[in-house]
């Protein structure tokens, strides 16, 4: 309950912030997008994690508010970084499973990309592979209505939950993103890329796009090439960034 309260007033007095982690195309070793990953510094200066406060979040439904002015700054600053010249740019928002549940998630979906200008194309929400398992009806529902607006969809942690295949394939999925720890896993033995290789065979299978994430050293990037994955996230390529070092970095990179 104190969390809560803190969560509420911080977040009226602009404590939260929001940074982006490029991702990368794997074999260019080029920038094609980024995920925004909202922070949150206290006044004396600690940094809350999200894994913390989202679960308040939920809870306490201030995530619809929070969700909504993340989206909305995501969607800004993919303008922004089209005006500067990164017209193939693609921006990634993490989307809780309450503000998805919630009656107008798309008009807010719908009003922020109106108001903000962003191109729906080139904007990807990330939903969670145990999200995707409650309630497929629904799911199935709103997939189809978040596709007429233009936007993609990217299954978060991919590999973790237990999605069935021909469940997977009556998704209208853009997007599988294999989970970190199945990528640390790959230089752990023998049979650790396994699940990577199985993810990166189904997305080919199913023609969606993939991406690995927590990518952090060469070797883990050189087995993920060498299995045809296309794209990949990490700190071996870049940590999350406030705006101003992401475009150092993005200029800095050519
Ligand atoms: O950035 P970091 O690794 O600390 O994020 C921890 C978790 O918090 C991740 O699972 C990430 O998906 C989640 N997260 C980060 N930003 C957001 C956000 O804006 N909305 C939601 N729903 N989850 C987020
Ligand atoms: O669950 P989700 O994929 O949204 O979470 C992304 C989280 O992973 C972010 O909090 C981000 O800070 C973190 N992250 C991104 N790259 C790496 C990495 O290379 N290693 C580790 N340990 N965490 C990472
Ligand atoms: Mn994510
Ligand atoms: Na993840």
């Amino acid at each position: 309950v104190r969390m809560m309260h803190a969560l509420r007033t911080g977040f009226a007095k602009g404590e939260l912030f929001v940074v982006y982690q490029p991702q990368m195309d794997l074999a260019a070793r080029r920038p094609v997008g980024a995920e925004a990953l909202l922070r949150w510094q206290t006044p004396d200066g600690t940094f809350i994690s999200p894994d913390r406060f989202i679960p308040i979040a939920e809870y306490s439904g201030l995530i619809i508010d929070i969700g909504e002015w993340v989206l909305r700054s995501a969607c800004h600053e993919l303008v922004r970084l089209r005006e500067a010249g990164h017209r193939q740019f693609t921006m990634s928002v993490n989307v809780s499973q309450v503000q998805f549940r919630h009656p107008y998630f798309l008009d807010m979906l719908r009003s922020a990309l109106e108001e903000t200008g962003a191109p729906p194309e080139f904007i990807e929400l990330e939903i969670t592979e145990s999200m995707a398992m409650e309630e497929p009806d629904l799911l199935i529902k709103m997939l189809g209505q978040i596709k007429h607006t233009g936007v993609s969809i990217a299954i978060d942690d991919f590999g973790t939950g237990f999605s069935s295949l021909s469940y997977l394939q009556r998704l209208q999925v853009d997007r599988l993103k294999i989970d970190r720890a199945f990528v640390t896993e790959i230089t752990h033995s023998a049979r650790g890329s396994s699940i990577a290789e199985m993810v990166i065979q189904l997305g080919r299978n199913l023609g969606l796009s993939v991406i690995a994430e927590g990518v952090e050293d060469e070797r883990q990037a050189a087995i993920l090439q060498a299995l045809g994955c296309p794209l990949a996230q990490g700190f071996l390529f870049a940590r999350p960034m406030a705006t101003t070092a992401l475009y150092a970095w993005l200029n800095d990179d050519g």
